[in-house]
């Protein structure tokens, strides 16, 4: 064998390992395999192939490495849909990403991860449809809600809609909310990755942030009823506040096991519906600063001598008076 051979498989070697130790704290089992239809893998852009099984919309642009939903520019807005429709029961889906911009304290305004029941319609909700039907996992880096808080952003939050809730940008999101983590994955020199993972109506989503090669859990809610027959799509906006919202791959990965077509099929007639959800966040306004002890004290001290003064001044005066009456 030539040194060349040798020099590379040195060279190779951590990467190698480095692959198989993240893939076996995948939570994914080799029992459940990727579905090509619905995944996106680099590189996107081929020559004369431009992303099978996915349209995108806006000022979405494709290069081979990275599908920037959105650049770090005022008003933008971008979306990647899925055309082929989710017929599987049980699902895992690994969305890897990367927002980043200029701003260090003011950008915005995130994006979102669709499945839905609508495709390719533009909106105000990250880049897309408000009152859609289905699922949104939401990324959110921009607080719009100036209020006592109860988390800080940028902030994960999963809202089911069956078409009749509004997503209310003004408090973030928190009156619909299913269920939420706080996340840090601006400007990091790592890829950042999420997992959705739908299997028996239980939702459960969690992420890697910090480059450990592992999910950690943000949420899992209970009774999730999600039909078959939907969407997925991501979709990015930026307003006043800008970040470039990058899509560095999409995973789908097949769970049924024993699902039958009947089933399947039955699923696809259902409504999207959570049993519970997180009491949604009282709207207060800000409180009207509070009186401190110290200004307190000096109000009593204050009025104390003016009562003090007025005695004094009563005093004298009749003193006065009553001299005076002698005089006379
Ligand atoms: C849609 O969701 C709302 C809110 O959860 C619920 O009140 C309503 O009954 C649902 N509509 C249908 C047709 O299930
Ligand atoms: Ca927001």
């Amino acid at each position: 064998m030539s040194n060349v051979f040798w020099e590379n498989l040195v060279k190779l070697l951590p990467i190698l390992l480095l692959s198989v130790l993240k893939n076996s704290e995948c939570s994914v089992s080799s029992n459940e395999y990727m579905k090509r239809e619905h995944s996106l893998i680099r590189p996107f852009q081929g020559v004369g192939v431009n992303l099978p099984y996915w349209d995108f919309l806006g000022h979405t642009m494709v290069t081979s490495n990275y599908i920037r939903l959105t650049p770090d520019l005022q008003s933008k807005s971008g979306a990647l849909w899925n055309y082929s429709p989710v017929m599987t029961r049980n699902w895992e889906l690994h969305v890897t990403f990367k927002v980043h911009g200029k701003g260090n304290e003011l950008y915005g305004d995130g994006f979102s991860i669709w499945y839905t029941k609508e495709r390719m319609q533009p909106g105000p909700v990250f880049g897309s449809k408000d009152y859609f039907s289905g699922l949104a996992v939401i990324l959110d880096t921009y607080s719009n809600h100036n209020g006592p808080h109860n988390h800080q952003h940028p902030y994960l939050s999963a809202m089911i809609n069956n078409g009749t809730w509004t997503y209310d940008h003004d408090r973030d999101g928190t009156h619909t909310q299913l269920a939420g983590c706080e996340v840090r994955f601006r400007n990091v020199d790592f890829d950042t990755h999420v997992s959705i993972r739908y299997e028996n109506d239980i939702l459960s989503v969690s992420t890697d942030m910090e480059n450990k090669g592992e999910w950690k859990n943000c949420f899992v809610v209970n009774d999730v009823e999600l039909p078959t027959g939907y969407f997925l799509g991501l979709s990015a906006t930026t307003g006043d506040l800008s970040d470039s919202h990058d899509i560095l791959g999409v995973k789908f990965y097949d769970l049924d096991i024993n699902v039958s077509p009947e089933e399947i099929a039955s699923r696809s007639s259902i409504l999207p519906r959570a049993k519970t959800y997180e009491p949604p966040r009282e709207h207060k306004d800000d409180p009207k600063p509070g009186m401190s002890n110290a200004k307190i004290f000096f109000i009593l001290l204050f009025g104390m001598l003016i009562t003090i003064a007025g005695a004094i001044f009563a005093i004298s005066y009749f003193k006065e008076k009553n001299s005076r009456k002698r005089f006379y």
